[in-house]
């Protein structure tokens, strides 16, 4: 096995895949009859009374403890460029996407180049279940409950050499299927890659579902990248090809405007996007009426600095953003 496997990164709790009463309740619009009302106008009363309210610090960070966004808000305001850059693009296009059979090539410093299918790779008895902030660039965040598998476990198949030390990600550019690539918006594929020590992390995941149905196409079926730390961007969507390298792979967004996108992408409210501040989001969380609560404060790495800061020791996240 690759040296640079940790094994606690590779452990998996049953907790992971309890689920949480009351977060279901809401979601599935239950609140009413099964739940005490006043739960709900708390959260809405917070959301618009409190201005720049900071976000919560989780008891346990695999389960965010913020309301969840709605599925329906969530799977009808999205960035999947290869469908259009409109926020309601990837919805009005993308449910033709074709995902079954679907194939993964795992390819670059790995043992033997091979193709796997999607449960070759993501099998069913390795699944877990995670609730996380999604934290865009352009200040808006949402929080999703998230099905799939580690990506360390996924790691572990892909039999990587022990000089890997970047994992790439290409998303399926297939301009008969995708309006969008038809347009030079982005280079394709759009291309996504961490630092294997990031990748190892137990918080880095790999979603074949949401709201426990299968993931939506506009989410980036059948399987898309989830690391809940970094600008949504870096959270790649219809992953078609693995690859690992030993220098810092190219991404997408950062070759286009280096400047704006970082490698790292580390959510941090002290770092300015050039054009806007990062101070603050819109957490998108209908109470019913409207898609946005007004903006709460951003956290450093989103809330996870705990777990995650000590990847960056010794990095001045002010250069490396
Ligand atoms: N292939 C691909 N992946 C992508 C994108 C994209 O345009 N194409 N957009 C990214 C951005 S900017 C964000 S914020 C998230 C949005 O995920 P969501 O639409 O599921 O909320 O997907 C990311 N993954
Ligand atoms: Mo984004």
């Amino acid at each position: 096995m690759n040296s640079k496997l940790d094994p606690k990164a590779l452990s998996v709790t049953p907790e992971e895949v309890y689920l949480q009463r009351r977060h279901y309740l809401r979601l599935f619009g239950m609140a009413a009859t099964t739940w005490p009302l006043a739960g709900c106008t708390e959260d809405a009363k917070q959301h618009k009374v409190i201005d720049v309210q900071a976000n919560s610090v989780d008891a346990d960070p695999m389960r965010a403890s913020d309301p969840l966004t709605r599925f329906e808000d969530a799977t009808s305001y999205n960035n999947f460029y290869e469908f259009g850059t409109g926020k309601g693009d990837p919805r009005r296009h993308a449910g033709q996407l074709r995902t079954t059979p679907w194939e993964i090539h795992v390819s670059g410093l790995v043992e033997e180049p091979r193709s796997f299918s999607l449960l070759e790779l993501l099998p069913e008895t390795s699944r877990v279940e995670r609730i996380y902030r999604l934290r865009c660039v352009e200040a808006w965040s949402m929080v999703i409950p998230w099905q799939g598998v580690p990506l360390a476990k996924v790691i572990e198949r892909c039999k990587p050499l022990p000089d890997a030390a970047y994992i790439a990600f290409d998303s399926l550019a297939d301009p008969t299927q995708m309006p969008g690539i038809r347009q030079a918006t982005l280079e394709w594929p759009y291309t996504e890659a961490l630092r294997m020590d990031e990748a190892l992390h137990p918080l880095s995941l790999m979603a074949t579902g949401m709201y426990r149905r299968s993931l939506p196409p506009q989410n980036g079926a059948p399987v898309r990248l989830v690391v809940p730390w970094k600008y949504g961007f870096k959270s790649i969507k219809s992953i078609v090809s693995i690859r690992f390298t030993r220098e810092p792979p190219e991404t997408t967004w950062n070759r286009m405007q280096p400047s704006e996108y970082g490698f790292f992408a580390n959510v941090n409210p002290d770092v300015d996007h050039p054009r806007w501040s990062q101070r603050s989001e819109r957490r998108l969380a209908g109470d019913g009426n409207r898609a946005f609560a007004p903006r709460i404060a951003t956290l450093p790495f989103n809330g996870y600095a705990k777990q995650v800061e000590q990847l960056y020791r010794g990095m001045d996240l002010h250069q490396w953003f």
